[in-house]
């Protein structure tokens, strides 16, 4: 038996599943999660020694890779000073700008520790400033575990069978109302309906969760105009795409000024960091300038902000994202025509430094497209793919990300191990 079997049958008997998020546990693709030890660059190296070229990245965050030499030592430099004070302290005002200059639209922001925390707040926060309890998410759309938004869920929610979650009141849950990802429509026939008892519609711009969905000409255009007509917030679920699919995220690529964005993951450079940001009018509601209340002993954690500004700093590089998309449009267009050389049916997307994978004769543009895709072929070309040495997320609904220390030999390699499991699936 191998160390990564030894160490799962270890971390079963005291944590829950053997992981600490269920997406990790490999029952989107079967077979037992593999345990990893250390990261490098592009690479990661399992506890029984396995080289892995990773595309998840912990699942966003290591846009430059695992290990990056000046983030663990800007962590290094931060944990000497002292880990935590629960007091304010400078960086965090730094991480803020930092945040705000790639991103004009946060003029104020908070800063929490999670991708949750940051959806959980805007909720509360468009709720609070509309008088309205009426929330409209997506079908396939995942903005971590808050009540409201485990309704139709993706990610995790999805792949583990479980969409609508046990636990979440019938009475909450029916205040979340779902609509169709791109279809404009679905979502004027709820505000036709509910429009005003509608708080607000969260979103994520690139669809991430359903794996990798890019957003429909005009559709965000049309949500933009449902918000303003029936005063409702339009919140940007930025988590995935903040400094991922652009500097100033998809809202800068798509020239739409949410209400509310929440972000995290790269902005914590792998540490724990999510955020909340938006006009000073909104964000100035919150504790202790307004009444709505947020706290968190963990927020602006010193030792994770020093992680996200050692990061976003790497980002002002001029040139930095066209080499990044060069990267990701390479690895898509390869597997591509892999695909179409062993006769698989196969499709890709890409957005930025993020990409989907579809065994789909057809493109994929909603949730239904997704779940018509061959999901038992996707656990195959898993399985073969991590025998070749290439660690993709493991699950049919998770998007895919490349990192700036992935080179073009990583890419070559990658699509040459693919085209080695097409032939085989
Ligand atoms: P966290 O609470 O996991 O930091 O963030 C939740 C979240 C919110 N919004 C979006 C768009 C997200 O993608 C996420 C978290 N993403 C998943 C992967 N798709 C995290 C991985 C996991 O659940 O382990």
């Amino acid at each position: 038996m191998t160390a990564s079997h030894d160490a799962f049958a270890r971390a079963r008997s005291v944590i829950v599943g053997g992981v600490n998020s269920p997406v990790r546990a490999f029952r989107g693709v079967g077979g037992e999660p593999i345990f990893m030890r250390r990261g490098e660059g592009a690479y990661l190296f399992d506890v029984d020694g396995r080289r892995y070229i990773d595309y998840v990245g912990a699942w966003g965050p290591l846009i430059l890779g695992h290990a990056d030499p000046e983030v663990v030592r800007a962590v290094a430099d931060a944990a000497r000073q002292g880990l935590a004070f629960g007091t304010p302290t400078e960086i965090e005002t730094e991480l803020a700008l930092a945040v705000r200059v790639a991103m004009p639209g946060l003029e104020k922001l908070r800063f929490v520790s999670s991708g949750t925390e940051a959806t959980m707040t805007a909720l509360r926060l468009a709720r609070a400033v509309t008088g309205r309890d009426k929330v409209v998410k997506f079908e396939g759309g995942y903005h971590g575990h808050p009540d409201s938004l485990l309704v139709r869920a993706g990610s995790g929610a999805l792949t583990l069978g479980v969409p609508t979650s046990p636990g979440v009141p019938a009475a909450l849950a029916a205040q979340t109302l779902v609509a169709r990802y791109n279809d404009g429509d679905s979502v004027a026939a709820l505000f036709a309906a509910h429009g005003p008892d509608i708080a607000a519609v969260i979103v994520e711009p690139v669809a991430g969760n359903m794996n990798c969905v890019p957003p429909a000409p005009g559709f965000h255009e049309s949500l933009r105009a449902l918000c303003d007509r029936h005063g409702a917030l339009l919140i940007f679920d930025e988590v995935m795409t903040g400094f991922r699919v652009a500097r100033g995220g998809a809202q800068a690529l798509l020239g739409i000024r949410p209400d509310l964005t929440t972000l995290g993951k790269i902005i914590g450079g792998g540490l724990p960091v999510g955020a909340i940001g938006g006009p000073a009018a909104l964000m100035d509601q919150l504790v202790p300038e307004g009444r709505v209340f947020q706290a968190g002993t963990n927020s602006g954690n010193p030792v994770a902000m020093s992680a996200g500004l050692a990061t976003l700093r790497r980002l002002e590089t001029p040139g930095f994202y066209e080499a990044l998309g060069e990267r990701v449009r390479d690895l898509a267009l390869g597997l591509q025509a892999a695909a179409q050389r062993a006769g698989v049916p196969f499709t890709t997307t890409t957005a930025g430094g993020m990409f989907g994978l579809f065994f789909s004769a057809r493109p994929v543009q909603t949730y239904e497209d997704v779940m018509a895709c061959d999901v038992e072929r996707f656990r195959r070309f898993f399985q073969g793919l991590l025998t070749e040495g290439i660690y993709i997320a493991p699950s049919a609904f998770e998007a895919g990300f490349v990192s700036a220390a992935h080179s073009k030999a990583d890419i070559n390699a990658t699509v040459a191990a693919a085209e080695r499991v097409f032939a085989r699936l």
